[in-house]
């Protein structure tokens, strides 16, 4: 008999459900950094990709492609001095979307959430993503706590109504996760123009170095932390594909014990039903001697 071995891979595709094999692949397969991951989340053209070019100073939109249709199709990812930015497409395109983002931001160490203030309150699609955080995040409060939330498009909607989209998005944020969070609200094109022309006023005016400031210190003051939390979470995923593991030889164990039972029930029978011919042939022997 031949036994095929199968790889490890194979074995854990065979062996453990997709989206925990996907978070350890995702997990394990980051660059082995002390650098801070960050990725950001939103919708399509919510100007996520503008924004992490205003974080690594890229002017001209060249580190992170942007456009009016839709442009970030797979995540992207970028190493800075000291952290490295993860761009993330659209949730509302495909599921698929929105399931890769939500184990990228598994893998990440920090979020930033980006929302077109020009688009309104939160749509369905946003609340329907962060419902699914705040019900299946391991632990809600550590998400929160590396959350950042950003409006753009702040310098196309500079009106009363701003504050009022602005508070309403705040308030839904709130319901979600049951927790009041500080809101930024950035233009991300004034930033770029103020960069490449050194304007400092349009810089100022942008909101961007002040979300910069807020991110960097967030960075400091969680260092380690972010470490603790990112091994926490490794070891979790291990205990998870480990139990699963164990859950499956006791099953596999369960299922040979059954088996073993069967075949012995079985060859029992088959013994008795043997003893009875040899019983019965003897018999009828016996019976035609005496005739
Ligand atoms: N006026 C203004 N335009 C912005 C701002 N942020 C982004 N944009 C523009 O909005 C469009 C979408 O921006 P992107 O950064 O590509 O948006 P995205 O969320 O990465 O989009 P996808 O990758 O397709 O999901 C682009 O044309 C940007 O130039 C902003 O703060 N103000
Ligand atoms: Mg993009």
């Amino acid at each position: 008999m031949v036994v095929k071995l199968m790889t490890t891979n194979n074995l854990l595709k065979k062996h453990i459900p997709e989206d925990l094999l996907q978070q350890w692949k995702e997990i394990t397969s980051q660059k082995q950094s002390s650098k801070v991951r960050i990725a950001n989340f939103g919708l399509l053209k919510a100007g996520k990709s503008m924004l992490f070019n205003c974080l690594s100073d890229s002017v001209d939109n060249s580190d992170f492609a942007t456009g009016s249709v839709r442009t970030t199709v797979k995540p992207k990812e970028l190493e800075l001095d000291n952290y490295i930015l993860v761009d993330t497409p659209g949730l509302d395109c495909t599921d698929h979307d929105s399931d890769q983002t939500f184990k990228v931001l598994k893998g990440a160490d920090i979020a930033i959430f980006v929302h077109n203030i020009k688009s309104g309150e939160l749509d369905r699609i946003e609340r329907k993503f962060l419902e699914n955080i705040a019900k299946n995040w391991d632990e809600v409060s550590v998400f929160i706590n590396r959350t950042f939330w950003v409006m753009t498009h702040l310098d196309e909607q500079e009106c009363s109504d701003s504050v009022k989209i602005y508070q309403a998005v705040r308030q839904q944020i709130c319901d979600i996760f049951n927790h009041d969070v500080e809101m930024f609200s950035v233009a991300s094109p004034r930033y770029q123009k103020g960069k490449a022309e050194n304007k400092k006023l349009l810089l100022a005016k942008s909101n961007v170095p002040q979300f910069r400031e807020a991110l960097d210190q967030k960075i400091v003051t969680d260092a380690e932390a972010v470490i603790s939390d990112r091994n926490n979470k490794k070891e979790n995923c291990h205990k998870q594909i480990t139990k699963v593991i164990r859950d499956k030889i006791t099953e596999a164990n369960k299922n040979i014990s059954k088996c073993q039972s069967q075949s012995s029930k079985k060859r029992q029978q088959l013994s008795d039903q043997l003893s009875n011919l040899i019983e019965q042939t003897k018999r009828s022997v016996e019976t035609y001697n005496s005739i």
